[in-house]
């Protein structure tokens, strides 16, 4: 639990580090008692103060969901995060890097949904039917804790190490894929770093869907059609510099290109 007045001042450092690109202590160092719920408050505060600036929710990232995440990392629970539309970035051009810290890229599957997804227990037909397309993505986190050392619950507050993310390739409606077995290669500088399966996220994307919608139930929310969702790095995360370029290849859904600046 955090101590009365804990939440608006962690927001406000969050806030800070997050637009003036620096680094702060992990949370729990001054908090000990912050618990994972508490992170999330956290998130909520800072969305409220991103509304009222004008930026805007577009969907939501789930992290950690691979063995590969969790051991760089050394966590082992899922975590979920905001996605703001302002962070997007168009597949074949430029990612700016100007404004992070320390970024670094990661291959993700993404969901984008075609109806509102509610309720504490929908089955995998449930979200599929519910789910316009299946889309090849890559998400540039940047973590405000020094040299990405983090818990669970400063990582949760510090929006999940959201930075930039790009959709592309070639989306396809998810009954066309075989969604627990696409092939994904990550290359930097046409250097193939990593290669995985779309399994790797709790052994099925959808999983991570089920998990999504019934944590945002817990929470009194749902998930409001046409919002992205990327479902977690399907391999560990490598960091980025100006001049890069990346590719992440996905087995029947295309590729995404873009380069560093
Ligand atoms: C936390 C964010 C993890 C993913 O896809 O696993 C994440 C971090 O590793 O900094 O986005
Ligand atoms: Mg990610």
């Amino acid at each position: 639990m955090l101590e009365p007045g804990a939440l608006a001042l962690i927001a406000d450092m969050v806030d800070h580090a997050q637009t003036h690109a620096h680094t702060m202590p992990k949370i729990t160092d001054a908090h000990p008692g912050m618990t994972i719920d508490d992170g999330y408050d956290v998130q909520d505060e800072l969305l409220r103060r991103w509304e009222l600036r004008g930026r805007r929710l577009y969907g939501y990232k789930a992290g950690l969901t691979s063995r590969a995440k969790m051991a760089q990392m050394g966590v082992d629970v899922p975590s979920f995060g905001l996605l703001m539309r302002d962070t997007c970035d168009p597949d074949g051009g430029v990612v700016s890097t100007a404004g992070l810290i320390h970024p670094r890229v990661e291959a993700e599957i993404a969901f984008v949904t075609a109806a509102d997804l509610a309720g504490p227990d929908l089955s995998p037909d449930d979200i599929l039917a519910a789910t316009a397309a299946i889309a090849p993505a890559i998400e540039i986190i940047d973590s405000r804790f020094e040299r990405f050392k983090f818990d669970l619950p400063s990582v949760v507050a510090d929006n999940g190490s959201s930075a930039r993310l790009v959709i592309g390739g070639r989306a396809r409606r998810p009954a066309t894929v075989d969604l627990g077995a696409l092939g994904v290669v990550l290359e930097i500088n046409g250097e193939p770093l990593s290669f995985a399966s779309s399994g790797a996220v709790l052994g099925h994307p959808v999983t991570v869907m089920q998990m999504l919608v019934g944590w945002l139930h817990g929470r009194g929310r749902i998930l409001p059609a046409g919002s992205v969702v990327l479902t977690g790095a399907v391999t560990e995360a490598f960091p980025i510099k100006p001049g890069d370029a990346i590719c992440a290849r996905f087995q029947d859904l295309g590729s995404i290109n873009v380069r560093v600046q």
